[in-house]
Formats: structure tokens, sequence, C-alpha cells
């Protein structure tokens, strides 16, 4: 029986790097965690510098999130000319996307190019889940330590360990004990699953679900949707590029590269400045609906300026979309399920579709509210809800990721005396501008953590991090580490500027609300994505003001 929620299986085979398991103690300037967009950009600018650096990376390739995440239908909801990476010119030149927004086996791919062209896998041990990175004091090192046994050690440890990595699957009752296949979206396995005269189940309606729903009805018998909250779900509007749009962006990308720097998420649209308010409805739903015509996040991020932070002009697009919901599902009491009443309009992650709501007018598909009826226990045949028991062949668990923090807190990472990171950050992330804890000094998160589309600020974070240690080492300083006081302070701007917007007040990864008993804390910086750039900018030029370095 197939299953992806005991272990975490290699979807590829084994790199002829691959850790081998117990080795001796081995000593590297830096320390890489992560093969995905971050982590191998991190590699190639750490090398650059002529550091000597060991990338440790969980899955047998590279990728990240493009590597675990296969499931049908997995895509970028992101333009790919915004989200390939912009430090290389040859690179730009060499690669051709085929979709608008790419499919993961191109992402992929594209990251395997990246890796080969660079060469950047030789730094790499591949199969290396990190468990525990601990700070020794007297040496000023780091060790880390591995799963299959590696041991290493370094002065720096960058952690490019991605926002959504940690997979999130509830602890229902019983969930062992299922005799079908059962998959969690973010551990996919590399074989393609066959869903052929198969009875499926789905939990979650997150836009992981609703890029795999409309794949998955057509290939099974049955599926039947378990929906906790309804979403906010917008079209795609996918398409292949053509031979001369390739040729445009080729020709544009360093004019296409500075406009989206300066939009406030890094894409290639910008807020209306005009408010609500001020435009009558007439006009308004005229604007709505060309909109909606759009591909991509531009209804969401090209929008009226006060829809992310104003309640009332929020609720005028959001009841725009419940009728776009209404006029697409035939059953009006499927549509009034699929219809989302308890948050604003992109308080939480707008999914975005393709043909995600015309699958519930399919006859083999069902949707069942967990809300009314709540999940029991997964059984041997099926689920159990406070209503019935249904009988599935599969299980796919589209349930989520312990955002942001997640991935950290999984590892046993200690700093100073000792003290482990998860007691620093029982209330939420404490760091100063998301790159730097204190206490744990020269360990840096190359994440992106900014509202922003993921390449363009995770290369700047890499890009900051790279700098920092140039100029740690340049200056012959030891350590960099932020204070307390600068820590605290941005964690109090980080939850100003979030308590400004929507994303606050509504349970979401956003805030750590999926995650039962984790902190409610703002996990993203909600400022613009020019600001945050800006901000750590400023921070570098006045000689890492807030950091200690000594
Ligand atoms: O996860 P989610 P996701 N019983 O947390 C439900 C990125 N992404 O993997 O909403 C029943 O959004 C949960 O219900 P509720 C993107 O940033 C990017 O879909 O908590 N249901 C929800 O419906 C996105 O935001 C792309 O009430 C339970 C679902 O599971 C992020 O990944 C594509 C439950 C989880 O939704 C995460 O998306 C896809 C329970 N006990 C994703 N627990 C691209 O751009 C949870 N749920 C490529």
């Amino acid at each position: 029986m197939a299953s992806s929620l005991e272990s975490t299986p290699a979807p590829g085979t084994l790199s002829p790097g691959s850790g081998t398991g117990t080795e001796s103690v081995e000593q590297f300037d830096a320390i890489v965690i992560g093969a995905g967009v971050a982590g191998l950009y991190q590699v190639y600018r750490l090398r650059e510098l002529g550091l000597s650096v060991r990338g440790l990376e969980d899955g047998a390739g590279v990728g990240g999130t493009w590597y675990w995440n296969r499931y049908p239908g997995c895509r970028f909801d992101s333009e790919s000319e915004t989200y390939g990476y912009s430090w290389s010119k040859e690179l730009l030149e060499e690669w051709n996307w085929k979709e608008h927004y790419s499919g993961q086996p191109e992402n992929e791919k594209y990251l395997n190019f990246v890796a080969d062209k660079f060469d950047l896998k030789k730094h790499y041990k591949f199969n290396s889940h990190v468990t525990s990175i601990v700070y020794d004091e007297r040496a000023n090192l780091w060790n880390v330590g591995t799963e299959n046994g590696q041991h290493l050690r370094a002065q720096f440890v960058v952690a490019a360990v991605g926002i959504l990595s940690a997979r999130y699957l509830p602890p229902f009752e019983g969930l062992d004990t299922f005799k079908g296949e059962s998959f969690h979206t973010s551990r996919w396995p590399a074989e393609k699953v066959d869903f052929t005269g198969k009875r499926v189940a789905v939990i979650g309606t997150g836009a992981t679900a609703v890029q795999l729903i409309p794949i998955v009805a057509q290939q099974c018998k049955h599926l039947t949707v378990f929906q906790r909250t309804p979403n906010y779900c917008a079209p795609l509007r996918n398409g292949l590029v053509s031979e001369e749009t390739q040729n445009r962006w080729k020709a544009n990308y360093p004019e296409l590269h500075k406009m989206i720097r300066q939009t406030p998420a890094a894409f290639p649209y910008d807020f209306d400045r005009r408010k609500v308010s001020d435009v009558d409805k007439e006009e308004r739903i005229k604007i709505y609906e060309e909109l909606w015509a759009q591909p991509g996040f531009k209804k969401w991020l090209g929008n009226f300026r006060d829809i992310m932070t104003d309640r009332a002009a929020n609720e005028d697009f959001a009841e725009f979309i419940r009728n776009k919901i209404r006029q697409r599902v035939k059953d009006p009491k499927v549509a009034e399920m699929l219809v989302p009443k308890d948050h604003p309009f992109g308080s939480k992650r707008v999914p975005l579709e393709t043909n995600y709501y015309e699958t519930y007018n399919r006859d083999n598909v069902q949707l069942v509210s967990v809300r009314e009826s709540p999940i029991e226990r997964i059984t041997p045949n099926g689920i159990k809800t406070s209503d019935r028991e249904y009988e599935f062949d599969v299980i796919i668990y589209a349930t989520g990721f312990d955002a942001i923090t997640g991935p950290l807190t999984r590892i046993d990472i200690r700093g100073e005396g000792g003290a482990p990171l998860v007691d620093h950050w029982a209330k939420g992330p404490r760091t100063l501008l998301g790159l730097q804890t204190a206490g744990f000094p020269n360990l840096f998160i190359a994440t992106n953590t900014a509202f922003c589309n993921y390449t363009v600020c995770a290369e700047a974070v890499v890009e900051w991090i790279s700098e920092a240690i140039r100029y740690v080492r340049a200056n012959n300083y030891s350590r960099i580490v932020p204070t307390p006081e600068s820590e605290q302070a941005w964690v109090d701007h980080v939850n100003e500027v979030g308590s400004q917007t929507l994303l606050s007040g509504t349970k979401s990864w956003f805030v750590g609300d999926n995650i039962p008993g984790k902190a409610h804390a703002i996990l993203l910086y909600a400022n613009t994505a020019p600001a945050y750039r800006a901000k750590i900018a400023e921070v570098a030029a006045k000689g890492y003001e807030g950091f200690q370095l000594n």
C-alpha cells in the first residue's frame, strides 16, 4: 500500500553526493540548509566569496518546494517570468518558460538547470535531514547534525529552509488504520498515482487542494472533498508562452525586474491608487469585471488600494466574488457551501484556480462540510464524520503547513547558553529583519518572510546575508548577532504593521492559527516589499545597525 504519511520518501533517485551514514566531523566556513530557490543561490553567493560551503538537503535532489510538491496540478501562482532568478543574464537568456504559470515538473527542471549550470550540486549532501544545530560558544562554531548521522561544524549557518516546508497532518484518530493509499500533498511520490476507478477523498480546500481537485476529479471514479472553510478562489487564466512573448521577455528583463521591484508585492501590477468609495458602483463593477478577466493575482494585488485595510471596501469586492461563485456552481446549495462569509477577501492567501468551481457540477464530485459534520476519525475503510462513514480507496491530505516557524522549530536549534530556539520563539518568531535571532550568532535565516513574490525577496535576503558574512570576515569580526533591544523593536514593528491590515484578524497560516496550539502571531512582514528591501539595505549601510559585531 502506498503512503506518503509515514516518513519522507525521496521522490527521486539517490544522487552520487548523497550522505551515506555515520561520518567523521567535517568543518566548513558555512553550511547552507536547503536546496530550494534561496538555498541554491546562497551556496552560489558564498562560494563566490571564496568560502568553503556545504549544502545539506532533505530531498534526493534540488528544488525545495518544487521537489516535494509533486501533486497533480501543482504550479506557480506567480507569473513565470517574475519567479525565475534575476541575477544571471546568461541564465535569463538560456531558459525558456513554457507556460505563463509554470507547472511543478518544469519548475523542478529549471532549478536543476540552474544547479547544473553553476555546478552547485557538488556542494550538497542530499538525503540529509538536519535534526540539530547547536552553538559551541567557546569555539564560535555551529555543530550541525543530520538524521543519518552526519556531523558538521561551521562558523556560519544559513537556514534556507523555506516557509512552507514543514507539512501539517492533523492528528486524526485512526490515521494509521486506513487500508487504502494516503498522501500528503507536500510529500507526493515521484511515480504517477493512478486514480482510475478509485474513490478518492481530499481533506482541505486551500491553494493546494484548489489546484489538485479539478484534475483528480477527472481521473477518479468518485471524489469527496472535505471542506472546513471556503476560500475566495479566483481564475488563474494560465496559457502557453509564445515565442514572441518569450523573446519580448528576454529583451526586456532588466525593465521587468526594475518594475516588479517597485510594486508592493513584487508582482507585475500595483494597487489602484483610488479607494473603493472614490468610484461609483456601476464603474466599480466594470473595473472588477476587467480585473476578473486578467490572469494571476491582479484581482487581489491590482485592486483598489483600501481592500486590504478597510473592511467595508473589502466587502464590496468580496460580494462580487461570492456572486461569481454562485454563477459557476449549478446546485445553489453546493454553491452556498462554497461561498466564503467568515473572513475578508485576501486576508488568507487567495487560491488561483482552473475550473475549480465547475468541478462541483460533475456527477462524480461531492462536497462535505466538516464544519457541519466534523471528521471524527480515520477508519480502516475511510473517513468517519459525525454524520456517517465514507469509504475510500485513497485519502489525500491537503492540510497545509506549520508555516514559517515550523521548518526551524522542528530542528533542535540551541544558541548561546544552550537556549533552545523553540523557547525563544514560544510566543511567535523573534528576529531582526527576519534574518537573525538574538542569542544565535552567525545563524542566518534565508527565507522570504516579506509579503512578496518569493524569488524576488529571497534574492534580496540571500544577497544581504552574503554581504553581511563578507563584512564580518573583511573587518576581522568573528560574530554578528542582533541585540535583544533591536530584536524587540523589530517584533513590535512587525506586529504594528500587521495590525494595520486585515491579515491579523483572520485564522490562517499567516498568523499561525492553522496549527492547534501554535501562538497567534503575524508571521509575515506585511509592509510593502520595497519598504522591506529599503530597510534591510539601510541597516547594512549603517554598519549593521541593531546588530552586535565582535
Ligand atoms: O494549505 P492551507 P495549502 N480538518 O493551510 C484544511 C502556498 N501554495 O497547502 O481553512 C479539516 O492553505 C484547512 O481548513 P481551514 C500558498 O502560499 C502556493 O493549501 O483551516 N480540514 C484548509 O482548507 C498557500 O497559502 C502555491 O479551515 C483541515 C486546508 O486544510 C500555502 O502554500 C500552490 C484540517 C489547508 O490549507 C498553503 O496552502 C499551493 C482539519 N483538521 C500552495 N486542518 C503556488 O503558488 C487543516 N484543514 C504554487
